[in-house]
């Protein structure tokens, strides 16, 4: 989609150090890490937030979710938070789906 960054990433157009790829997924480091390891994960389709997935997104979601394991398992992280902030009063400011990867420090519930 035009004018979204995270597609930009997901094609390349934006240069990016990706740390996953596989054919329907990306992941690379957040700009404004809020714990020692920040990472977002992202579909390479574009999906402006989790609201907009459809029952067709159902594996890609799942894949998403297997996707975090996997870079977890990499990286050796045994504790992590993964969350999505669905719509800006969720505090989402870039509008394609994606999924924060956090770890590294001790995570607080509720979050704020
Ligand atoms: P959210 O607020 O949930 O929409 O999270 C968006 C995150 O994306 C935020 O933590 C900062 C990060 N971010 C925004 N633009 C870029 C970018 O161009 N590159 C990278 N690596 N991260 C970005």
């Amino acid at each position: 989609m035009a004018d979204c960054i995270f597609c930009g990433i997901a094609s390349g157009e934006i240069e990016t150090r990706i740390i996953f790829e596989n054919d329907d997924i990306v992941a690379f480091k957040d700009l404004n890490p809020q714990a020692p390891t920040h990472i977002l994960i992202i579909p390479k389709k574009h999906l402006t937030s989790l609201s907009d997935a459809k029952a067709q997104d159902l594996e890609l979601l799942g894949k998403l979710q297997l996707a975090a394991v996997e870079i977890a398992n990499k990286f050796g992280l045994k504790d992590f938070r993964l969350v999505t902030n669905n719509g800006k009063g969720a505090g989402q400011s870039v509008g394609h789906l994606h999924f924060h990867l956090l770890a590294g420090r001790r995570m607080l519930w509720p979050p704020g």
